[in-house]
């Protein structure tokens, strides 16, 4: 088999890759491990910038977001169960969010590759790079029991954060660098009305999180410790921890029901430098994970892929390899600023075990200076807005 583009991974990385490419004139093979059934079935995010928002568009995929996604022009923080904030991100910066599920993103994406009967080879095993820093790189990988060899010009990795691409890149070339926190999300997806805002929430008690999918379709989560078992937390046991963390207005406004979906997610920021060795490419979770609190995992994705898909266009366009040389240095600037927007929000809005007295209050007079100061918001809207995508210069 061969192809100019080899992606390694389904998810929206790999799947946004290979559409980009393709409206470029580019062949890709996608090669991804799980059946498409259950890529389709994670509930993951849920919050894309503008700038996400334009490349879906750009790209053939805005229809139904358009449709069924809900717009909005910020978010609010409240704390102490009482005093708040709207961080008003079209009001600094003209930009705005779409609230539009992940799984509505893979959808579409599989929808669209379907429409170009595009090579999309799922429940691919044992998928390896090989050869990645001379001119003629392969993947070798199992499909339908028979060993398999893909020859290609590129290797996109696309395979997030456990994928095989990173672990591809020798130790003494790779640098790593990562922050583990001390607590999880318990997040839960149900049926019931949405608040209008998606209120992030610093409790004594831990953070909490309303969001949201469609105007049917609410998505909340809640600060848990590492060892929480989900078997322990029936729908009610969470409706009522939820609320508790809430100012009363905001509680009394959530609207209860059953859950569809009940998970946890740790929390951890990582990132691997540089995203590219010889002819493999990293792009989103493979290279890079950030907290969920920025809501910043998924937009990376997507501006990685960005950049990747425009180096490739010029390369088999104009014959130019300066954007592929650029890639890393260039991803890695708006990874670095998105990373450190989630860091310091993870900081700002979650109660640390063990966190001393002294902590804590820096905290709640950092929340009051966001609070007072137009200039503080501004700042943190443009960092929560993420960077602008940088020119091909
Ligand atoms: P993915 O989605 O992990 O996809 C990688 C794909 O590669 C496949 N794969 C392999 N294929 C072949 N061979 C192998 N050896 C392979 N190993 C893995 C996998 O099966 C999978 O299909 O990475 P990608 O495409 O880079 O996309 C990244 C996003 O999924 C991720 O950053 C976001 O979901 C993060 N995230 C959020 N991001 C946002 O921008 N806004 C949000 O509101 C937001 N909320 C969230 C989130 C992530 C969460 N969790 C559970 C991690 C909320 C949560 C709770
Ligand atoms: C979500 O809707 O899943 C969501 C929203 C904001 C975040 C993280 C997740 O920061």
């Amino acid at each position: 088999m061969k192809t100019q583009v080899a992606i390694i991974g389904g998810g929206p990385a790999g799947m946004l890759l290979s559409e980009i490419l393709h409206r470029a004139g580019i062949h890709s093979v996608v090669l991804e491990q799980r059946s498409r059934e259950y890529v389709l079935s994670r509930i993951r995010a849920g919050v894309l910038e503008q700038g996400t928002v334009d490349v879906l568009r750009a790209n053939g995929l805005g229809e139904r977001m358009d449709r069924e996604g809900h717009a909005h022009d910020g978010m609010k923080i409240v704390w102490a169960g009482r005093d708040s904030f709207f961080i008003d991100v079209n009001k600094h910066l003209g930009k705005r969010f779409m609230a539009y599920g992940q799984t509505n993103i893979q959808e579409d994406l599989f929808a669209a590759a379907d429409r170009r009967n595009a090579a999309v080879l799922t429940e691919a095993e044992d998928v390896q790079p090989m050869d990645v820093t001379t001119d003629r790189p392969y993947v070798t990988f199992r499909y339908r029991g028979e060993a398999m060899r893909m020859d290609c010009d590129f290797i996109a990795g696309c395979d997030g954060f456990h994928g095989v691409s990173r672990k591809a890149i020798p130790a003494n070339v790779l640098r790593e660098f990562e922050k583990v926190y001390p607590f999880g999300w318990l997040g839960i997806l149900s049926k019931t009305p949405p608040l209008p805002d998606i209120v992030y929430a610093n409790h004594p008690r831990g953070f909490a999180l309303a969001s949201m999918r469609n105007p049917t379709l609410s998505r909340y989560y809640i600060q848990v410790p590492l060892d929480t078992k989900i078997e322990d937390w029936s729908d009610d046991r969470f409706w009522s921890e939820l609320k508790m963390r809430y100012p009363r207005e905001l509680a009394d406004a959530i609207v209860t029901g059953p859950s569809i979906e009940k998970s946890i997610a740790p929390l951890r920021s990582f990132v691997a430098e540089p995203m590219r060795h010889g002819r493999l490419f990293l792009a989103g979770d493979a290279a890079h994970i950030v907290p969920p609190t920025g809501a910043k995992g998924l937009n990376l994705a997507v501006s990685d892929v960005f950049y990747l898909s425009r180096a490739l266009a010029a390369f088999y366009g104009q014959g130019t390899t300066a954007l592929l040389d650029n890639y890393s240095d260039m991803a890695l600037r708006r990874v670095w600023s998105s990373v450190r927007t989630s860091w310091y929000l993870t900081n700002l809005l979650h109660r640390f075990p063990g966190a001393s007295d002294f902590d804590q209050r820096a905290q709640e007079y950092e929340l009051e200076y966001l609070k007072s100061s137009h200039h503080a918001q501004a700042a943190l809207a443009e960092q929560y807005a993420g960077l602008p995508f940088e020119e091909a210069a």
